[in-house]
């Protein structure tokens, strides 16, 4: 956010707040303001400097006292009466305001029955169906406030993987069985795994293309078509994403597949690289250049797989999880690529919250749900006493859960529970629950929920001392994103992984599909740092367990192999890692 954003944010803040108290002309005023700034963006900044309040009143919707604040805000970096009235009523104003419908007084009864303070809140609210139990509100406002939410999260264009994954699969396993199809395939940012995605594309090889065209552009989740043509359709699905077909021949479906996952850039690169090797690449196939009469026709080679085309060209295969466009063509020219961790490769989730605090399932029937998906541990991590408005665990009941979880574990068959806890890190970095309690525990793990916006130094200062503590084991969710809705938190990631190595502190990357955090990039530099990582749902739910091969793939996008990653362990073998780490 510039600093003039920030301002029309101060300003929009303040008006939802006077119109929630009911205030005469204020929220008018502070609207225009809040629209000036957002529009002269440092221009405002130029006549302050030259003129002082007195320039900055005579801008366009700008009077005396809103003029003192934006005087005190360039002087000082911040407002001290936002300052208070956000103290007074700590809530997301502009972030739930986004919401197409949820005005002031909205915002301000959801604070006060629901304790809602921001989006993620919100989404709580509405999974709970807690929105109706507010005064005069009722069903149909909480299912309009549903579809508003949903709205604005679909509105940048960009959806996430997590989401259309599943839907995409879907429509491959409807292709496949059409009358004469061969293969289809996911191609494009979806096959890459990238984290959001802007459509669907898919290939297909048939021996009758009119045939499976019919098919694709009639299939339950069609909304609307684009384009219907015999090698190429264009739908609108219902869940409103694009998606694209294509047909191609069997012997040049390697050429095409490679083109069509893309990305763009290492497209580029590799097509430079074709043509110094005297060859032309291209989405209608792998051609042979030939040195003699400039008239022959360069020679098509058949490839029927990409296999065979990087092979060609004397290279390993990039796993489409890395072709970026970097330095993954350089490593599979020297036959240097990582062995990627195979999906498939986690047998425990070490981030589940269950209905003791914000989870809507029990122990037991998350552990039920863990092992249907094929895993054979799991830690409980509840929230901790911090997190009051979701009941987190103090010390007490910590305790009384590690008793459950006793008995349960006598009567599960191959499977583990572990103890353990997502423990609140406060503003000065001191954790939410006593060493004595946290010591009793197999596996702590720390996370921010609160003070966000601290300075860069602030919270890397933060960061570091809880993960000095002896007892901490996983540092979760590390940068706080929420993708669409909130941005990382900012603080200095070379340090923190230096202190994760120093205190031997593993980093998470969490699946849940707008979290995805670490990403790939991140991913990338714990594991050049030595740096051991976790792959954990984060589930709140049973259904949540299914979210690990997203996890499985940020960890192939940033060069992961098996052993980067502590729970492909066994629970016994991650127990003697946990043991042999807190005797130092
Ligand atoms: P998206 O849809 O924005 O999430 O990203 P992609 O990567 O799926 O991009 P899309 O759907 O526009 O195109 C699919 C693939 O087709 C892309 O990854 C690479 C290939 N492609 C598309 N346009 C071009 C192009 O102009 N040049 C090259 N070299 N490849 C392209
Ligand atoms: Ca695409
Ligand atoms: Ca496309
Ligand atoms: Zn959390």
């Amino acid at each position: 956010m510039t600093k003039y954003e920030e301002l029309a944010k101060i300003l929009f803040e303040f008006s939802y707040r006077e119109a929630m108290l009911d205030t005469p002309f204020k929220p008018r005023a502070y609207e225009l303001a809040s629209e000036s700034v957002s529009a002269l963006k440092d221009d405002i900044e130029t006549a302050w400097r030259k003129g002082g309040i007195k320039a900055l009143k005579d801008l366009p919707g700008i009077g005396q006292s809103i003029a003192e604040k934006i005087d005190e805000f360039f002087r000082t970096g911040k407002i001290k009466e936002y300052e208070k009235m956000h103290k007074d009523f700590p809530v997301d104003i502009w972030g739930l305001s986004r919401i197409e419908g949820l005005g002031p007084k909205h915002i301000a009864d959801l604070y006060k029955y629901l304790k809602v303070k921001n989006l993620e809140g919100l989404e709580w609210a509405l999974e709970q169906h807690k929105i109706r139990s507010i005064p005069r509100w009722g069903e149909k406002s909480e299912s309009k406030l549903a579809r508003g939410l949903k709205l604005m999260q679909h509105s940048s264009g960009r959806r996430l993987l997590g989401e259309i994954l599943p839907f995409a699969e879907k429509i491959v396993a409807k292709l496949e069985a059409v009358k004469g199809v061969k293969r289809v395939t996911v191609a494009g940012s979806i096959r890459r795994r990238q984290e959001t995605v802007g459509d669907i594309d898919l290939l297909a090889t048939t021996a009758d293309p009119k045939k499976v065209m019919d098919a694709f552009v009639s299939l339950p989740f069609v909304e609307s078509v684009h384009e219907r043509g015999k090698t190429r359709s264009s739908v609108r699905l219902k869940i409103g994403i694009d998606c694209d077909l294509r047909v191609v021949p069997d012997q040049v479906y390697g050429a095409t597949l490679q083109y069509f996952t893309g990305d763009k850039r290492h497209n580029v690169l590799l097509r430079e690289y074709a043509l110094s090797k005297g060859f032309t690449l291209s989405e209608y196939g792998l051609f042979k250049r030939s040195h003699g009469a400039r008239s022959a026709k360069p020679k098509l080679i058949v490839c029927k797989t990409e296999e065979e085309i990087y092979t060609r060209l004397g290279m390993n295969t990039p796993p489409p999880e890395i072709r970026v466009g970097a330095d993954e063509i350089e490593a599979a020219q020297k036959h240097k690529l990582p062995d990627l961790i195979p999906y498939g490769s986690v047998r425990g989730d070490l981030q589940v919250q269950t209905n003791w605090t914000d989870g809507n399932s029990t122990i037991e029937d998350m552990a039920k749900a863990a092992q249907a998906a094929g895993l054979s541990y799991m830690a409980v991590t509840d929230h901790t006493k911090s997190l009051a408005f979701i009941n987190g665990l103090d010390e007490k009941r910590l305790a009384k859960q590690g008793k459950e979880i006793d008995a349960l574990n006598k009567s599960l068959k191959g499977f583990t529970v572990l103890k353990g806890t997502e423990c609140d890190i406060h503003k000065d970095g001191k954790l939410d629950l006593s060493n004595e309690a946290l010591a009793k525990l197999d596996w702590v793990g720390v996370s921010i929920h609160s003070s966000f916006s601290l300075s860069r130094a602030e919270q890397t200062k933060r960061i570091i001392k809880a993960l000095s503590n002896p007892n901490v084991d996983c540092f979760f969710h590390p940068t706080c994103r929420l993708i669409g809705k909130r941005e990382p938190i900012d603080y200095d990631f070379d340090e923190v992984l230096a202190a994760a190595k120093k205190f031997r502190v593993v980093l998470e990357i969490d699946c849940y599909p707008d979290r995805s955090d670490l990403n790939d990039s991140h991913v990338r530099a714990a594991v050049k740092a030595g740096v051991m990582l976790a792959i954990d749902t984060d589930a709140h739910a049973p259904e949540h367990f299914r979210f690990i091969p997203l996890g499985e793939a940020i960890a192939r996008r940033g060069w992961a192999t098996k052993k980067d990653i502590l729970n492909t362990k066994s629970a016994k073998q991650l127990l003697a890692f946990l043991a042999k780490k807190r005797q130092r």
